[in-house]
């Protein structure tokens, strides 16, 4: 039998995805792959879904990769990572970050080698104060991929990012949270009780406005300022298009609360 290595809840606008593989430290195997792009299709094709809450169950976020699959005997050839990279990591990173909605990861351990740039790549992260961050990837011969060697020079400077992906130290979510790395690091106990509420905040507001926010943040990391200033022009045009943009204003002028439909 197939074990669930993702498991999925819809629930009143708010997709939940747990990784589900604890005795592993939730590292992923070709099985969990397949299932999270499963699952990742069913929350964008699902119009009700208006945030994705990432977490994962047991003591560890995710180890990234399952190195059990990787143990190559003398003799045998050595397994095509590129093509790993080509056909499963790069479409993963490439759908949290086009996900037209909030994503949201909570980091409930250990985030090491591509869990931790897929931590990373989420939109608003926040982690449990025992939990921490390992670019594992130098420890094993390998480099830092799942977007790694993208993200972390933009969140921490070159720096800090030579170093992480270097050295291959364990660092802290309170290291993490000072660094500008994640959003918040919070106690352990109120982990998943200030994810939900997150997600439930998101839940609640204009979805199209903030996967556009999303989208407008992303195509600044190569854009020149006035690149970026067209791209603001065109996208705060779709915004303005939007049922929740008129609710935003009518509900502003007539001093009422909003109430967004994310459409
Ligand atoms: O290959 C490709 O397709 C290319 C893409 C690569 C992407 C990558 O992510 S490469 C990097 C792979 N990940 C690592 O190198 C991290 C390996 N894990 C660790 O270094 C440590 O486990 C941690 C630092 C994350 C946690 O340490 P600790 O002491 O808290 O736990 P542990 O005892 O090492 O692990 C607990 C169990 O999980 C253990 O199993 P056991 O002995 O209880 O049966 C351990 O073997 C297992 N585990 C942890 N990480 C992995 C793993 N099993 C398979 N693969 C793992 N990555």
């Amino acid at each position: 039998m197939t074990e669930q290595s993702v498991l999925l809840d819809i629930d009143q606008g708010i997709a939940k995805v747990t990784l589900n593989r604890p005795q592993s430290l939730n590292s992923f195997n070709v099985d969990m792959h397949e299932q999270m792009r499963a699952a990742l299709k069913t929350i964008r094709n699902d119009a009700s879904v208006r945030v994705l809450l990432l977490t994962g169950n047991g003591r560890g976020f995710c180890a990234g990769q399952d190195l059990s699959d990787r143990s190559v005997k003398p003799g045998e050839a050595a397994p095509d990572l590129g093509l790993s990279i080509e056909k499963y990591y790069n479409p993963l990173l490439q759908s949290l970050r086009d996900l037209p909605m909030p994503v949201v990861c909570a980091v409930n351990g250990v985030a090491a080698g591509a869990g931790a740039n897929i931590a990373l790549a989420c939109d608003i992260t926040l982690a449990a104060r025992s939990a921490s961050f390992i670019q594992a990837f130098c420890k094993i011969g390998l480099i830092p991929d799942s977007g790694g060697t993208w993200t972390l020079p933009r969140l921490v400077g070159m720096a800090r990012a030579k170093g992480l992906a270097m050295l291959g130290d364990k660092l802290s979510a309170e290291q993490a949270e000072q660094w500008g790395m994640i959003w918040q690091c919070v106690d352990d106990d109120d982990l998943q009780a200030e994810a939900m509420k997150l997600a439930r905040h998101f839940a609640s507001q204009p979805t199209k406005g903030l996967a556009l926010i999303k989208r407008a943040l992303h195509a600044s990391a190569t854009n020149s300022f006035e690149e970026q200033a067209l791209v603001e022009r065109d996208l705060q045009r779709l915004a303005g298009r939007t049922n929740d943009y008129r609710e935003g204003v009518a509900a502003f002028m007539e001093k009422r609360a909003p109430e967004f439909k994310g459409n």
